[in-house]
């Protein structure tokens, strides 16, 4: 892939129209072979799969991991992976003769830079070629930026090359957190925020408690929620911060036993260790795009030790 041989300290030159990868970053095979970059920092390291642009691994040094990933999870191209941060484009949920969630988590996409920033954190840049794309979604220029620091920050930006036309889509990054014990956690910062109850008929409910907790399947889609989200984890003691912004849905998912047991790809017991709290554009909160237009959804994922 040829840059613009210029070099800058951010070490993107051009060598033999290869990118050359600053010195914590790697370009790894991972699980059957699938190519994965291994981002490793003084005080983190993060895992990003090609396949579906897929971050699988991000760890403050000395805590536990923050992201799940199930034990069961496939590789395979033609199959997203479960867990992590699946990268939701360009429709959330199921879809007839359709993959679920969109193609854009099951499809490779391609590195376009690695660079240290200023402050020591690492950048990555990936982009969905339209060549890989289906032929009436081409117009639709995806890229998708992980930076890897104390926090880890995402952007998953989409371009309407259309000269004429506007695109509609809905996008999610579907964030499987890792927690101690889902009987031990509390979700703040959705008080009084109506919701789609998907599990009670898709029926429309207002968050009445100042926490969510969990004692059963949990699947609730909010609609025009734009703030930041906070995950309490007793047994970690830790609290995961949320922050978002070009974002108006939040998503709050967790399988419980029948789910998890209809699964192939997540373990009967994961549940336990795991909760989703979504960051995207989905349905009454579409994205419709003018021609020329790019949407810019950014998620901040950071956490703190409680006692
Ligand atoms: O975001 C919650 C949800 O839409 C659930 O309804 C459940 O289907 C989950 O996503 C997982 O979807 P997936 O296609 O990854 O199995």
């Amino acid at each position: 892939m040829k840059f613009p041989g210029i070099l800058t300290k951010n070490i993107l030159m051009e060598t033999t129209g290869e990118i050359s990868l600053p010195a914590q970053v790697k370009l790894l095979p991972g699980h059957c072979g699938l190519p994965k970059l291994v981002i490793q920092i003084s005080h983190s390291s993060a895992e990003i799969y090609l396949h579906g642009a897929h971050i699988t691994d991000f760890q403050k040094t000395g805590e536990p991991p923050l992201l799940f990933m199930s034990a069961a999870s496939r590789y395979e191209t033609n199959q997203p992976i479960r867990g992590g941060v699946p990268v939701i484009f360009p429709w959330f949920g199921p879809r007839a003769g359709q993959p679920a969630h969109g193609f854009a988590r099951q499809t490779s996409w391609e590195l376009e830079s690695a660079s240290v920033e200023k402050n020591g954190e690492v950048k990555v840049s990936l982009r969905l070629s339209e060549t890989s794309m289906p032929a009436d979604w081409r117009a639709a220029q995806l890229r998708f930026s992980v930076t890897v620091g104390d926090s880890l920050t995402m952007e998953l930006s989409v371009t309407n090359r259309s000269p004429d036309k506007s695109l509609s889509f809905e996008d999610c990054l579907h964030t499987y957190f890792a927690i101690g014990d889902i009987a031990d956690v509390s979700i703040t910062g959705l008080q009084g925020a109506p919701y789609i109850d998907k599990v009670d008929g898709a029926s429309t409910k207002q968050e009445r408690g100042a926490a969510i907790t969990f004692n059963s399947e949990v699947d609730r889609v909010f609609p025009n929620a734009s703030g930041s989200v906070e995950i309490h984890d007793r047994k970690f003691h830790r609290t995961i911060v949320v922050e978002k912004s070009g974002s108006a849905s939040t998503v709050v998912w967790n399988p419980w036993i029948a789910k998890s047991k209809a699964m192939a790809d997540f373990g009967d017991e994961e549940f336990k260790q795991m909760i989703c709290v979504e960051s995207g554009n989905v349905g009454e909160n579409q994205i419709t795009l003018p021609p020329g237009k790019t949407a810019r959804m950014k998620v901040i994922l950071s956490s703190r030790r409680v006692e």
